[in-house]
């Protein structure tokens, strides 16, 4: 069996662009799908696949996927970026998923088989205030989900003065401690996606008060402070949550803030989740060795695809860290099904995020995997089980335009960690 040709395809049926590598061969029929979705740098990505990878492959053994798997690692001599990692990726999955075709089984089954049914995800809710965040993971519960990442104002509480808006706020949420006039940017500011940092911490112990308030302790909750805080504030706000019981607080610091990390373990016993921003082994070597987390948060296709995921599963399991890999809108759903794959076959599974599947995802990628009453259910197909319908892909062009939400600014100017 022969590769024939590795190309990259770039599709946004939901608005977000995702990149998607095929491997095709010399076997009719044959061809294999993975996930490749750096969504801020899409073309990069797939320039990386067209013009390196599918040289290099073209003719190659497709079975034997950690061999080429080292091989395109260390064939661009420099590694561990997320470009080179992401291009990587997608063709790791396609081996995978060729190997699964030919072996005529799931991948989960490749891997060892089941260890649950099916995985436990987790939903965003979000607000502009205390009382619509509560109503937004009331409707989550109602749908049968058991675990909620709960924000108010996506990530460092882009929050609006609701005295300033024509909301009428509910007497019995705490309101809104602060006013929003930090949005405004200074005169002399520069352009960019302003938050108040401050403003943010002192916002979401008083929100997680008043929803477990309300709805008590039986329902997992996450909240994700996105490395927006400096180091001792995440430490402190880390602290204050203590009492509302949090299933993880996510991304607390930067990825290079090891030092940090292992301050707030000494400090706090709110379990903590790190690792969508990781690229490098070295970054969660020192996470996972000195259990300074609790749930590793891989982003499958940026750490180079479902290779060195398996072995960063099998690291985590040996410290009891748990897996809870990224599941965002800018995951494809080959790479969501990529993740439920590990989350079936993997003993030391957390939790999973997901995100709603638009109705064009679902024609776009026939197999996507199923969300049903608080689970993700995989099918039973050979190999990833996720198809590409590359003419209906072809109807929603990628339409790139410089990323915003990353030119994090605090009130005063400053860049910060987006
Ligand atoms: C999450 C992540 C995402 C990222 C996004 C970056 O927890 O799902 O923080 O929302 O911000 O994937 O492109
Ligand atoms: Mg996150």
């Amino acid at each position: 069996m022969k590769i024939t040709r590795v190309k990259s395809i770039l599709t946004a049926p939901d608005g977000i662009t995702l990149v998607v590598v095929k491997v095709e061969t010399d076997q009719p029929g044959l061809y294999g799908l993975g996930c490749a979705t750096f969504t801020q740098r899409p073309s990069l990505v797939a320039r990386a696949v067209d013009e390196y990878l599918n040289p290099l492959l073209r003719g190659r053994d497709p079975t034997n996927v950690t061999d080429l798997w080292h091989m395109m690692m260390n064939n661009s001599y420099w590694r561990n970026g997320p470009v080179l990692n992401n291009a990587i990726s997608g063709v790791d999955m396609a081996l995978w998923d060729i190997k699964g075709k030919v072996a005529n089984m799931p991948l989960y089954d490749l891997l060892g088989g089941k260890c649950r049914e099916a995985a436990m995800v987790y939903r965003h809710a979000d607000g502009r205030e205390p009382q619509e965040v509560l109503e937004n993971v009331i409707k989550y519960q109602e749908e049968g989900y058991r675990a909620v990442r709960i924000q108010m104002g996506g990530y460092g509480g882009r929050v609006k003065d609701i005295r300033g808006t024509n909301a009428t706020p509910s007497k019995s949420a705490p309101q809104a401690t602060h006013r929003m006039s930090a949005m405004d940017r200074l005169d002399s500011a520069f352009p960019g996606a302003y938050y108040d940092a401050d403003a943010y911490a002192r916002s979401i112990p008083p929100l997680f008060d008043f929803v477990r308030g309300k709805i008590g302790f039986e329902l997992l909750l996450l909240h994700d402070i996105h490395e927006r805080l400096a180091p001792m504030d995440a430490i402190r706000m880390a602290k204050e949550l203590e009492p509302y019981r949090l299933f993880f607080l996510e991304d607390p610091l930067a990825p290079d803030q090891i030092e940090w990390f292992r301050r707030l373990r000494q400090q706090s016993s709110t379990p903590i989740a790190m690792g969508e921003l990781h690229v490098n082994a070295a970054e969660w070597k020192p996470l996972v060795a000195e259990q300074l987390i609790d749930f590793i948060r891989a982003h499958l296709s940026a750490i180079g695809g479902i290779t060195p995921a398996l072995r960063l599963a099998a690291f985590c399991a040996t410290f009891g860290v748990r897996t809870a890999w990224h599941g965002p809108g800018d995951v494809s759903p080959i790479g969501h099904a990529a993740n439920l794959h590990l989350d079936l076959a993997c003993h030391n599974f957390g939790v999973q995020e997901v995100i709603h599947f638009g109705e064009p995802l679902y024609q776009v990628f026939p197999g996507t995997p199923e969300l049903r009453n608080g689970f993700l259910w995989a099918n039973s197909k050979p190999g990833i089980g996720v198809d590409i319908d590359e003419k209906r892909a072809a109807r929603y062009p990628m339409n790139f335009k410089a990323v915003e939400w990353t030119q994090s600014r605090l009130p005063d100017g400053t860049l910060w960690t987006p």
